[in-house]
């Protein structure tokens, strides 16, 4: 149960929706990014990736972030810990390629909430049905029941997206889905204050209508065990079934992390970084730079880098101080890659 997550969320700089679909035209205001956004109902942004692809956000029902203490979630991987599943994909496209997509948590006003407003992620993990994605690299979080992976969010991803085709938007690759979406979200959130909020749950995306290029999917790994506080922890090597390419991968870390390291057959393929903001908070992890090749028969190998007398851990939220602890004993710690691979 150790897995958790990354994935996204980006600042929303203009609204002009460059096509608006019928369907949506509805949802379209001039209140900007922070103004109304509907339940269910896709409000279109600017494309990112690609100057024809469609771009909207999806503002779910909203649900109660118990107050500090008050949640008593046997699944949560936090003491204080909130966890559930979250049913979501109304006003989702049907028969279509997403480019990119992250979530994030809003207040009915529809500013995103954080750390600094005493929420923590601790991770959202999700699957996405109908949809079948063998995965070429062995190990990482298996589907649960139908579908396959979908996107992840942990704090350190910050304000950017999870991206099935590369970084640039260049590379023919993105995540197919082919019926009527369904997506699973399991999430695990933190209050550090006394008093409960409603929130929201968001996703935004990118998406080209109907089946264009290589179809992407999506996984985790993870380090063996929880990884060390200090120095270097491995996972056991991962076996390649089948050619594909990697192309967006980025590290997932907690506080305490240094970097997370990809190799390829023993050599280093990519190095994703973590950037701190000034309160000790990882605020974005950085991607791996290229595409990474792979062979069938390749051995890939992920390491996680701990420097704990640099960044101390996440502050426990029972106000002692402390580091945080996870209900299983040991720091709350983790070393994981989020990858975009074709199928
Ligand atoms: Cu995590």
């Amino acid at each position: 149960m150790k897995f958790s997550l990354v994935a996204a969320v980006l600042n929303i700089a203009a609204v002009q929706a460059v096509a608006i679909p019928a369907e949506a035209a509805e949802s379209i205001d001039n209140a900007g990014p922070s103004g109304p956004v509907q339940i269910n109902v896709p409000k279109m942004m600017t494309p990112k990736y690609r100057p024809t692809a469609k771009r909207a956000i999806i503002r779910y029902p909203a649900f109660t972030l118990q107050a500090k203490g008050k949640a008593k979630s046997a699944m949560s991987m936090d003491p204080n810990g909130q966890s559930g599943t979250f049913r979501i994909g109304a006003g989702m496209c049907s028969k279509c390629t997403l480019l990119s997509a992250h979530y994030r948590l809003v207040s009915p006003e529809g500013n995103e909430v954080g750390p600094t407003d005493g929420v923590y992620i601790h991770h959202m993990t999700s699957h996405l049905s109908p949809k079948t994605s063998e995965n070429p690299i062995s190990g990482g979080i298996p589907s649960i029941g139908a579908g396959a992976y979908f996107i992840d969010r942990g704090e350190d991803s910050g304000q950017s997206d999870t991206v099935f085709t590369s970084a640039d938007g260049r590379f023919e690759s993105g995540y197919q889905i082919t019926g009527t979406p369904s997506v699973s979200v399991s999430y695990d959130f933190v209050n550090y204050k006394d008093t409960p909020r409603q929130l929201h749950l968001e996703l935004e995306y990118e998406w080209l209508d109907g089946i264009v290029g290589k179809d992407a999917g999506h996984t985790l790994k993870t380090v063996a065990g929880n990884p060390k506080l200090m120095g270097k922890s491995v996972s056991t090597p991962m076996r390649v079934s089948k050619d594909t390419t990697i192309m967006w991968a980025r590290g997932h870390l907690h506080q305490g992390g240094v970097s997370m390291t990809v190799k390829v057959n023993g050599a280093v393929k990519c190095v994703s970084n973590a950037t701190y903001d000034t309160a000790g908070v990882i605020t974005s992890m950085s991607l791996c730079p290229k595409a990474i090749d792979l062979k069938k028969g390749d051995s890939m190998t992920i390491e996680s880098d701990y420097d704990t007398n640099k960044h101390k851990l996440r502050e426990a939220s029972d106000g002692h101080g402390g580091s945080a602890h996870g209900k299983l004993g040991g720091s709350d710690v983790m070393g994981m890659v989020a990858m975009s691979y074709t199928s």
